[in-house]
């Protein structure tokens, strides 16, 4: 049996469809505290939105530190209605100095990306 004309054009479109997809990695758009930005010592949130959903379960973040100690986080959630944002509590008051963020995620589409953004407490 032939495929129709109109079957044949969807399966070109699905196929040139698929590469960009694959390709959609979650990239980290915002974050809050912001990149380079002063945080006070009262923020308990790190908040990471992201380009695509996330995993939380197979997402999280290192913080780390003024003096290279790391920071005690809980574990990652997604926010409510949001699977590109991903909300982490931080444990511990933060002392004044420089904090680095390394994050790791695991897109909906299985794909692994990580990063880091530093941020200060005055
Ligand atoms: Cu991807």
């Amino acid at each position: 049996m032939a495929l129709s004309r109109k079957r044949l054009a969807s399966l070109f479109l699905a196929a040139s469809l698929t590469p960009s997809l694959a390709l959609a990695h979650a990239h980290l758009q915002q974050q809050q505290p912001a990149a380079d930005s002063v945080a006070t010592a009262q923020t308990n949130t790190l908040t990471l939105t992201f380009s695509e959903g996330v995993e939380p379960a197979f997402s999280g973040v290192t913080l780390t530190g003024p003096q290279q100690q790391k920071v005690a986080t809980g574990p990652a959630s997604l926010a409510s209605g949001n699977d590109r944002q991903l909300i982490v509590p931080i444990k511990a008051e933060l002392s004044p100095g420089n904090y680095q963020v390394d994050w790791h995620v695991v897109s909906v589409d299985s794909h692994k990306t990580k990063g880091s953004y530093q941020f200060s407490v005055k």
